[in-house]
């Protein structure tokens, strides 16, 4: 009988520290070996030329949210399970809803099940909308020990967003609960403020939807919520950060010691405000919030990342069709750009552009790349080093990589549910032609054979990297987090 079910030889493995040639051994779905020459394997798939990447780790993602009135996003778990193995991605962190006037529990069971049906490994961040006592003494305690870790909030967004009382309770919250917490940074009363404004000056059309968010209003809220965070020394990351001034907010904070993170997204590296304003209606398909900036911003948020600030690249993966009555038209083909729901899909986009953009030219090291996409997102969810690593003990979780493949995006080559892609004849260099989950081959040159309901919850327990710093501003600590877990 042979040593290893799989070997995957002569490749250029990537660690995230360096890369080397070398054959890696998988047995039972983990990684037992790797070594000069693996030859004692039932299948081998030779990957000369190619880089050996660990599998993509999306660690923020919208995929079938269950709405209040029924229904869910068009994107099931199924459907993104092979958008994103297309893309070279094997493992994500998505939302559990919670909707106002309800509890999580039941959202957490039903969410569960759904996940269950797709072909990713999956975690979930908890969102909380409605922090009431019996949320959060009862229900939100219950969803971590079954090892939900990140408890993620909005300071905008009707109807989620939270006020700074409330923020501060999900804070205090998840410190006593070892939880990360994940925040949207916009500020809420002054979009409405500005939304309200246009809208009664006639500026209606998808542009104006940059307009009414504009980076000030993502600086403060950044700057707030980092503050309350330090008030309650509780570790937060800020998700999707789109501009320089929002960035160094948290430059800031870390020069101080505070563990606050940021996640930045392929959108903030590519789209721009003059996207929103293609002509008619087409606008629309580049509405994201934060909303796309420009060329100088794109440049400012690759020396964040450069600088480390800047440590994760997920995709917000939130994906409307163009057309139909779940779409980005659902409220009329002209809607208001208050009306017209916002997220893009990002996927199977979201290897290619960051490999392209950033390693093709020049822009970040293949290291960088590695732990970027990958190996950053899975050490602050607590999964590594099961995900996110290419180590011996590791789930065989790989991206095998044609580092000088020429491709241009299309929306069938995106793999997904819905009918466009923001990405449409971008030209990029570099693509994935197989994708591993646990040993097995879910994509090779595009065709995805991964049986859905093969998926597997990745629960989540106390880790170091979040802990309280057990800094206080005066010293005064109301709630003291456990001392050991
Ligand atoms: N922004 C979000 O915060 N969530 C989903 C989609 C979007 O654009
Ligand atoms: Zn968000
Ligand atoms: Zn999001």
């Amino acid at each position: 009988m042979a040593g290893y079910d799989l070997a995957v030889r002569g490749g250029q493995v990537a660690t995230g520290f360096g890369t080397t040639r070398c054959d890696i051994g998988v047995k039972d779905g983990r990684i037992v070996a790797i070594a000069e020459r693996i030859t004692d394997a039932a299948r081998a798939i030779e990957a000369d030329g190619l880089l050996v990447l660990p599998g993509g780790v999306d660690s923020h993602c919208h995929i079938e949210e269950p709405q209040p009135g029924g229904g869910a996003n068009e994107e099931t778990f199924a459907t993104a399970s092979a958008a994103a193995f297309a893309g070279g991605t094997t493992s994500v962190v998505c939302f559990i809803p919670q909707w106002k006037g309800h509890g999580v529990w039941e959202r957490y069971v039903d969410y569960r099940a759904r996940a269950a049906r797709g072909m990713l490994d999956h975690s979930f961040h908890q969102i909380i909308s409605d922090p009431t006592d019996a949320v959060m003494e009862q229900e939100v305690p219950r969803v971590v020990a079954e090892g939900v870790r990140s408890l993620k909030v909005f300071l905008t967004y009707e109807p989620l967003h939270l006020d700074d009382a409330q923020y501060l309770r999900v804070l205090t919250k998840a410190r006593e609960l070892g939880c990360l917490v994940t925040v949207h940074c916009e500020n809420y009363a002054a979009i409405n403020w500005r939304t309200a404004e246009l809208l009664k000056h006639g500026m209606a059309a998808p542009k104006y939807h940059a307009w009414a968010r504009p980076p000030v209003v993502e600086r403060e809220a950044t700057h707030r919520a980092i503050a309350l965070a330090e008030l309650v020394d509780q570790p937060i990351q800020v998700f999707h950060v789109s501009c320089a001034e929002a960035a160094e907010e948290i430059a800031r904070a870390q020069a101080r010691g505070v563990k606050v993170w940021g996640e930045t997204c392929p959108q903030y590296v590519t789209l721009t405000a003059a996207d929103i304003d293609r002509p008619g209606f087409e606008g629309a398909k580049f509405m994201c919030s934060p909303a796309p900036r420009t060329r100088e911003e794109h440049a400012r948020i690759w020396e964040m990342i450069r600088r480390g600030t800047l440590d994760v690249i997920s995709s917000d993966h939130c994906a409307f069709s163009y057309e139909g009555d779940r779409g980005k038209r659902q409220n009329g083909a002209d809607a208001v750009f208050r009306d017209i729901p916002n997220g893009i899909p990002g996927f199977a986009a979201r290897l290619p552009i960051i490999f392209s953009e950033g390693v093709s030219k020049g822009r970040i090291s293949l290291d960088d790349f590695v732990r970027l996409t990958s190996t950053n997102p899975a050490r602050l969810m607590g999964l590594a080093p099961r995900k996110g690593m290419i180590a011996v003990g590791a789930d065989a979780d790989l991206a095998l990589w044609d580092p000088a493949k020429k491709v241009t995006l299309t929306n069938a080559l995106m793999q997904h549910a819905v009918d466009y892609t923001p990405y449409e004849g971008m030209e990029v260099t570099g693509w994935p032609v197989a994708t591993i989950r646990r040993g097995e081959v879910v994509m090779r040159d595009g065709k995805v054979q991964a049986e859905p309901g093969t998926g597997r919850f990745l629960p989540r327990g106390p880790y170091d990297l979040i802990r309280p710093r057990g800094i206080t501003p005066d010293g005064f600590d109301p709630a003291p987090p456990p001392a050991v877990r």
